[in-house]
């Protein structure tokens, strides 16, 4: 059942909208004129949530709210609390990369309301990719994006005494963890209703659900995801999680997040580069898609070094007495950390890829072909990667491209 007082809350309507609107001073002068001339429009797309864009004669916001259900299956129950979670995401990582998040504008707790800077004429990156945009640039701006918000938010840049409150608030962010949990990390790997295919992959599941190998890896993440608690995640960073308008590239919908480990944000983002890459109409365009996977990894791997090695780090994992003495013992230390973010990468991504072709919430990237067997070969191309990735774990980011440039 819902554990929330909801005696104001009311699910929005355009109306509903105006009116909310109206009561807050602020939003009334960015909007500017009289409430009657705001034109509000519905554009609920996600899962979740409803969303709402209003263009006043000054300006613009975006209103999301949260309803006591999924909003694309109104008997899946939810409790409202996901808007908190990521109203409190987004004042916590615009502290750390004030230029890729939406502008924070306001948040209602009684009518589980957020309200941000509206992203006029931006388009999703899997709209972009999927149209024959650039991949590589946007990459590199995620790539350091993940660096930061995951460094500055870790216990390399934080005290654990400031690190811990965060940590406790964001770990009440269970239903949308127990979500990923289910719906990344078990639900494909058995057999469950939630769980659909194409029948041309009919053998592949079967393959894929019987496999002890890759079973095993899959146990092994879960560990991971839930006690590996390393720094804030956004939790759910796939290609419609971030907007794009030329070389401006914002994150949004940081509802999931969580501690955990950063290789599970490399990993879904580098799982839906992947999923491009099988749904890309030519060799070229999946080379470029190759290329944005090389530079992703790369970058994120400089950036995250150079916050390590600054001079002023700060948390409790950095700068330790010991490593002035044996200055190669922090050298091989983040060598190692940077390994296993890598190896958690490269398993998560597989989980991520596997999940959005036989489980719930399936990508669009290949609904532009024409047929299902068109269809089920570029899905089993994406499959088969990720299946291999669980049964023999690439030890380089060399091999992870090398076995998608075949
Ligand atoms: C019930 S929510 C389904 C999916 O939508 C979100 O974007 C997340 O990816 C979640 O797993
Ligand atoms: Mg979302």
């Amino acid at each position: 059942g819902n554990r929330f007082v909801v005696q104001y809350y009311e699910t929005l309507t355009t109306s509903g909208v105006r009116l909310f609107l109206a009561r807050h001073d602020a939003l009334v002068v960015r909007l500017g004129g009289e409430s009657g001339q705001w034109d509000v429009q519905e554009v609920s797309d996600g899962n979740l949530n409803l969303v709402f864009l209003v263009h006043g004669p000054a300006g613009s916001v975006c209103v999301k709210q949260s309803l006591p259900h999924v909003r694309v299956d109104p008997n899946w129950q939810m409790p409202l609390d996901r808007t908190e979670f990521e109203a409190a995401w987004l004042r916590r990582v615009a502290q750390i990369e004030p230029e890729r998040v939406p502008v924070f504008l306001l948040f209602d707790s009684d009518m589980f309301v957020l309200v941000m800077e509206c992203l006029d004429n931006f388009v999703t990156l899997r709209q972009a990719v999927g149209n024959g945009g650039d991949a590589v640039e946007p990459s590199r701006v995620i790539a350091e994006f993940v660096a930061r918000t995951a460094f500055f938010s870790s216990f390399l840049a934080r005290k654990l005494e400031d690190v811990m409150p965060d940590l406790s608030f964001f770990a009440k962010n269970t239903t949308l963890t127990r979500i990923t949990f289910d719906l990344v990390l078990s639900d494909p790997f058995r057999p469950h209703c939630r769980n659909h295919w194409l029948k041309e992959l009919d053998r592949d599941v079967a393959e894929l659900q019987n496999d002890e190998a890759v079973l095993l890896a899959v146990a092994y993440l879960q560990q991971r995801f839930l006690a590996s608690p390393q720094a804030l995640l956004h939790g759910d960073l796939h290609s419609g999680s971030i907007m794009v308008r030329g070389d401006d590239v914002r994150v949004i919908d940081g509802e999931f997040s969580l501690y955990g480990p950063i290789g599970f944000d490399c990993g879904l983002y580098l799982a839906h580069l992947v999923l491009a890459w099988a749904a890309a109409p030519s060799a070229p365009r999946r080379a470029h898609i190759v290329d944005a996977i090389d530079i992703f990894w790369a970058e994120f791997r400089k950036a995250f070094l150079a916050l390590w090695q600054a001079e002023v780090p700060g948390g409790d994992l950095c700068s330790r007495a010991t490593f002035s003495v044996y200055p190669s013992l922090l050298r091989l230390e983040q060598e190692q950390y940077l390994d296993s973010v890598f190896s958690d990468m490269v398993g998560f991504a597989a989980a991520e890829i596997i999940r959005r072709i036989i489980g719930y919430a399936q990508v669009t990237d290949f609904d532009w072909l024409q047929t299902t067997s068109e269809k089920a070969e570029r899905q089993r191309d994406a499959l088969v990667f990720a299946a291999n990735l669980l049964r023999k774990a690439p030890q380089s980011p060399e091999e992870v491209s090398a076995r998608l440039r075949i």
